[in-house]
């Protein structure tokens, strides 16, 4: 299905020279793996305060760590769909292009994409919450699937994901935004952007003129910003879109 975009759409496509790619949980969806707000969300089954907080691990570890290897398990089982390929392909469009993602999954990784920040960490790394010292999670849950397993220091192992409540990696989020401030091309991909500080790229994108693009099948507090919105499923509206891209990039293609 060849698409074509808006002229004011394509010409900003057409100049653009720095992209930032933000992603959510949406953009995962497609490859089986839930979201955590709206329908079917995982936060309509389980509170995140009693789950992916420190004070959660620190009441109850053996619940928060079987959550995390149930989650850990699924993401193993799923694979990068057209949505993570397309965005991955977006590296060959554009000469700088960064995808800044919510997601823990690893897909956009899987998927190719090579300049990606991980905003909350990774579900695929543990570390001791003593030492420090970093491991693979796959490894740590077959040492035990019931209990997080405890370090040589004493200390207990926990996902490498950031809970609510605790700081975003420093300079990770430091890159997040001055990628978003200096872009020209924003796209925000299957995020409902209600989580801080991530969602406030959204804000600074805005601030910093970029042209905003949103791929939601339900509108965000930012839809009214956006100069364009696809609000089909990003694995059927973003391989297209990225051929139209390549073509008003390089017209002869
Ligand atoms: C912190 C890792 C302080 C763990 C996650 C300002 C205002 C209000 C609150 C706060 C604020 N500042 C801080 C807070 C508190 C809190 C917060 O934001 N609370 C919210 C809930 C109100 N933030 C924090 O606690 C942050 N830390 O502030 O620390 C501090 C500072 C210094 C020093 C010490 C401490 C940490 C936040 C990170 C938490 N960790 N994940 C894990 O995964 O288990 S957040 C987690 O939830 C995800 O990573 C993601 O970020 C978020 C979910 O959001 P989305 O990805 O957008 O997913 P969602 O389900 O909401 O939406 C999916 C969307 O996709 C929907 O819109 C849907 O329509 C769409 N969709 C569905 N299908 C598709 C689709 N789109 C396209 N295609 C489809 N097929
Ligand atoms: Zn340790």
């Amino acid at each position: 299905m060849t698409v074509e975009l808006s002229q004011p759409v394509r010409e900003r496509v057409r100049s653009a020279e720095r992209v930032v790619v933000f992603s959510g949980a949406g953009v995962s969806r497609e490859s089986g793996l839930d979201t955590f707000r709206g329908a079917g969300g995982l936060w309509e089954r389980m509170r995140p305060e009693e789950l992916a907080t420190p004070e959660a691990f620190r009441a109850d570890p053996e619940k928060v760590w079987q959550w995390y290897a149930w989650r850990y398990r699924r993401v193993c089982e799923a694979s990068p769909n057209p949505a993570h390929k397309s965005v991955a392909r977006l590296e060959a469009v554009f000469p700088i292009i960064r995808v800044v993602t919510q997601n823990v999954d690893g897909l956009h990784e899987r998927a190719g994409s090579r300049d990606l920040l991980e905003l909350h960490g990774t579900i695929t790394r543990a570390f001791c919450n003593r030492c420090g010292q970093r491991r693979d999670m796959g490894e740590a849950i077959a040492e035990s699937a019931a209990a997080p397993p405890v370090c040589s220091c004493g200390g207990r192992f926990r996902p490498a994901v950031v809970w609510f409540g605790e700081a975003l990696p420093e300079d990770v989020f430091r890159q997040a935004c001055e990628a978003t401030e200096s872009c020209d091309l924003f796209l925000s991909v299957g995020t409902s952007g209600t989580v801080y500080p991530a969602a406030g790229l959204i804000e600074l994108a805005h601030q910093a003129g970029a042209c905003l693009i949103e791929i939601n099948p339900e509108p965000t507090p930012f839809s009214r910003w956006m100069d364009l919105r696809l609000t089909s499923p990003a694995g059927e509206a973003l391989p297209a879109r990225v051929e139209a891209m390549e073509r008003c990039r390089c017209p002869t293609t």
